[in-house]
């Protein structure tokens, strides 16, 4: 069994050539993706966020701990992708944090498992304003937009761009998700986005049903 609280207390330290390491000996073990992903790096990260709030850790720190978050992704990212290359694409998903917010780990986490169920994703990247949107969902001819903030501070932009896709004649009818931490399911009905996905899992159901439906 993989020591998940070492691959915890080492992605805390920011340490990510161990993160790194761990994750591919607990996959050699034969462990399952989801579970090295789950109390591997999300629990590691979950004790960052906590320390971070009560001011134990700052940014500095709290940064190199995402980076071994992210070193660890990249080892999971070709299993989590791994069936996309040999089907067509499923529907064109453009993905993207909102202006003012610089948070992706959980959006590229989303879009990496989006990728894995079929979908082709165009990231856009953090800190987005409204017309950067628009223009990905035109140059794609995205089938669903899928907005991530963290902040409570950038979460009414989503808003703006659900508004903004309302009123122009060719996006109108773009289906729109929103997810990330300060986001719910009464706040994405509030902003009457098409859907809210809690996490990565349950937001590629939700990109499903979404291509399904149109
Ligand atoms: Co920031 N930060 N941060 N931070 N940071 C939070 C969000 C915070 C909750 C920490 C805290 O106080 N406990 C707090 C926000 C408080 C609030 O708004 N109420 C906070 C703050 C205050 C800040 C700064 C303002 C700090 C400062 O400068 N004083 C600053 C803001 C910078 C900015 O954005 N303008 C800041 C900076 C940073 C770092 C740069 C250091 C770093 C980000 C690095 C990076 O992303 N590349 C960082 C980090 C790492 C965090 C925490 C610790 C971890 C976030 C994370 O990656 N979680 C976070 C604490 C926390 O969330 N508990 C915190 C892991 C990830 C897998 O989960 O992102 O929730 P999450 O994604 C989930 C779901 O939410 C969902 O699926 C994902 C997978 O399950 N989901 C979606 C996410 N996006 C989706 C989109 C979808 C669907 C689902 O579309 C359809």
């Amino acid at each position: 069994m993989p020591d998940y609280a070492l691959i915890n207390q080492y992605l805390y330290e920011g340490k990510a050539k161990d993160v790194d390491r761990l994750v591919r000996e607990a996959l050699d073990e034969g462990r399952p993706v989801d579970e090295v992903l789950n109390e591997g790096l999300i629990a590691g990260m979950s004790v960052v966020g906590e320390d971070f709030k009560y001011n134990v850790l700052y940014v500095p720190e709290v940064l190199v701990a995402a980076r071994a978050m992210k070193a660890g992704m990249a080892v999971l990212k070709p299993l989590l992708v791994a069936d996309a290359e040999n089907n067509p694409p499923r529907g064109t998903v453009i993905m993207g944090t909102v202006k003012g917010d610089l948070h992706d780990i959980g959006k590229n986490l989303v879009s990496m498992m989006a990728e894995g169920a079929g979908f082709k994703i165009i990231d856009i990247g953090v800190d987005q304003p409204v017309e950067k949107f628009m223009e990905a969902a035109r140059e794609h001819q995205a089938h669903i937009v899928g907005m991530s903030a963290l902040l409570t501070t950038t979460m009414p932009y989503m808003k703006t761009v659900i508004d903004a896709f309302r009123e122009t004649e060719d996006l109108a009818e773009t289906s729109i998700a929103v997810g990330g931490a300060p986001v719910n399911r009464m706040f994405a009905d509030e902003i009457e986005a098409d859907g809210y996905g809690a996490d990565a899992p349950s937001s590629v159901e939700l990109f499903l049903d979404m291509v399904s439906a149109a």
